[in-house]
């Protein structure tokens, strides 16, 4: 059976979670608690960069989440969740990526940073303008893929999901918001999403995180 290496906290292992949930493929969790799991000599040989999330199915290995969606969707191909026609394929390419080169990265300011420092300001700006972009993309339409639920609907709800926990109301995006409530209320979803505890926890880890590579960064100069 596939096994999944995971942690319910990564953002980048609940794109793998949720896709194995919305395809319904069975698979073996296996926890990696991440104050030291990923660094055991049994994990580095299978991901010798010590992330997750990492698929092993019948012996193998996928790493880097974006690459297990693609290899989940062609090995489990339905439901489909990439489409094919070239205009909604692009658009959902370009979701996932502006959702994680432009969009997570001011999450990550806004966990760090203090609520009203200039740095935090900026953050909040171009959040705005993926929210806008991305209201554009999605038109009129139930998901970034036109009617079907796609990997770039996971993506980009992982992180805009999180925004309103953050002070940034998706009330001004009502089409993004309509579309995060259609996310919200599939079981899938349910099932994956952080209580505020979690949350917590998880804002607490990424401060530490910053913390150790801003240092890091530091010692090197
Ligand atoms: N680009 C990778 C990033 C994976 C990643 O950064 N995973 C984090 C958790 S969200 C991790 O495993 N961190 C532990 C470590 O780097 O030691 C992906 O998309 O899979």
């Amino acid at each position: 059976m596939l096994k999944f290496y995971y942690n319910p906290l990564s953002p980048n292992t609940r794109r793998v979670w949720l896709t194995l949930l919305e395809k319904e493929i069975d698979f073996e969790p296996v926890l990696i608690k991440l104050d030291g799991d990923q660094l055991q000599e049994e994990f580095v040989t299978i991901n010798p960069f010590h992330h997750i999330p990492v698929v092993v199915d019948d012996g193998f290995r996928v790493v880097e989440s974006l690459a297990i969606m693609d290899y989940l969707e062609a090995k489990y191909p339905t439901p489909a969740m990439l489409p094919s026609e070239p205009q909604v394929l692009a658009k959902v390419r370009m979701v996932q990526l502006v959702a994680g080169n432009e969009l997570f990265p001011q999450i990550i300011s806004l966990i760090y940073e203090s609520e009203d420092s200039p740095q935090a300001v900026l953050a909040k700006q171009h959040i705005a303008k993926v929210l806008q972009f991305f209201t554009q993309v999605l038109g009129d339409c139930s998901f970034f893929g036109n009617e079907q639920l796609t990997l770039a609907d996971i993506v980009a709800g992982i992180s805009i999901l999180s925004l309103p926990s953050l002070g940034v109301n998706l009330s001004d995006y009502p089409r993004l918001e309509e579309w995060s409530e259609r996310l919200i209320q599939r079981p899938a979803w349910q099932k994956t999403k952080l209580s505020s505890e979690e949350f917590e926890l998880f804002k607490e880890r990424v401060r530490a995180l910053v913390r150790l590579h801003t240092n890091k960064a530091n010692q090197n100069k």
